[in-house]
């Protein structure tokens, strides 16, 4: 049977969900052409919205759905669910608050990809909290994707964001105690973790993504992660799925980890199954030291499955789902 017309059937008979993966994966001898007519009839999972984040960040998701639920759509609520981190001081990974780099500066990096595949983004920038905002603007205003520091800070002042000053007390003395022990040496510290990176389906199956941090505590001046480069710390791509990462930047970069990712589950793999085997491109390669570092992956698909997997334990997902909202511990690969 040609396979246009099995998952025809398959969704017919309400099986479609279980039956399409599995179709993807084969390959047939037009491939191409049949992979369009299988995102476009595979059934979408009824139970929608959703909202899933990296980390423990319920109020975000929280947040996130509010928006969904009064009829806002996937990219609002991404925005609005990464705004509540980046205002939180208790989290030292994003926005206000944030640690500096390893010379007491605040520098934000952000994103933002909707359902057509536009996107904005922001790296190096300072004095200006919603990072992930000035990254829609960016998308929203301007014929570019990508402003960096002095430019994109002056582009949010005049677009009428706030400048103010970054750096919290909490933040300022973490910093000085870490030049004290460190003896100024940019270490890259495994425990440095809480960027948000959030990924919403409306409740017509459309998805969006957003990424925020303050980057990694410390960090050499004008470093910049993972998180505001498209295909890195983010990727979206509406007919297929989306994806974020947490963790060294670097390592995602070196890999285009949420790119992959998302062309993984376009070939037929899970949710689950991507992100796996995004981070075992990671760990596989010679030489790598990912007993160093973490690196995590949080991933949706068109149906609304979801996964994740990092390198190292202490991962977790937040899942707003089903009216319920929860904060999930992830696989992950190293087992001790
Ligand atoms: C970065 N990926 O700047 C970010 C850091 C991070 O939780 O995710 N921290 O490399």
């Amino acid at each position: 049977m040609k396979r246009r017309h099995f998952i025809k059937k398959a969704s017919v008979s309400g099986v479609g969900i279980a039956l399409a993966g599995t179709a993807l994966s084969c390959k047939d001898e037009s491939s191409e052409e049949n992979t369009h007519e299988a995102i476009a009839s595979t059934p979408i999972r009824a139970s929608l919205p959703l909202v899933i984040a990296t980390w423990n960040v319920m109020e975000a998701t929280a947040k996130a759905w509010d928006v969904l639920q009064n009829g806002g759509n996937a990219l609002d609520a991404v925005e609005q669910g990464c705004m509540v981190e980046e205002i939180n001081e208790n989290n030292q990974t994003v926005g206000k608050g944030g640690f500096p780099d390893r010379d007491g500066n605040v520098t934000l990096d952000a994103c933002i990809m909707d359902m057509n595949g536009n996107c904005g983004s922001v790296v190096y920038l300072q004095n200006i909290t919603h990072a992930v905002s000035v990254a829609r603007k960016v998308m929203e205003d301007t014929p570019h994707v990508m402003l960096a520091g002095e430019g994109a800070k002056q582009f949010a002042i005049s677009s009428g964001f706030e400048p103010e000053d970054l750096l919290t007390e909490a933040s300022k003395k973490a910093w000085e105690k870490w030049k004290v022990e460190s003896e100024y040496k940019p270490i890259i510290n495994i425990e440095n973790h809480d960027t948000i990176g959030m990924l919403a389906m409306d409740k017509n199956g459309n998805i969006s993504g957003a990424c925020t941090t303050s980057g990694l505590a410390y960090k050499m001046g004008g470093r910049v992660g993972d998180s505001p480069i498209i295909g890195s710390g983010l990727f979206v791509d509406n007919e297929i799925g989306a994806c974020t990462a947490t963790g060294l930047g670097e390592e995602v970069v070196k890999t285009v980890g949420s790119f992959l990712v998302v062309e993984l589950m376009r070939q037929g793999r899970s949710p689950q199954q991507a992100c796996e085997e995004a981070i075992g491109r990671i760990v596989n390669k010679p030489n790598s030291n990912y007993k160093n570092f973490q690196v995590g992956y949080i991933a949706v698909n068109k149906q609304g499955e979801t996964g994740s997997y990092s390198i190292h334990e202490h991962f977790s997902i937040t899942k707003y789902h089903d009216g319920k909202n929860e904060n999930i511990k992830s696989d992950f690969y190293i087992k001790t």
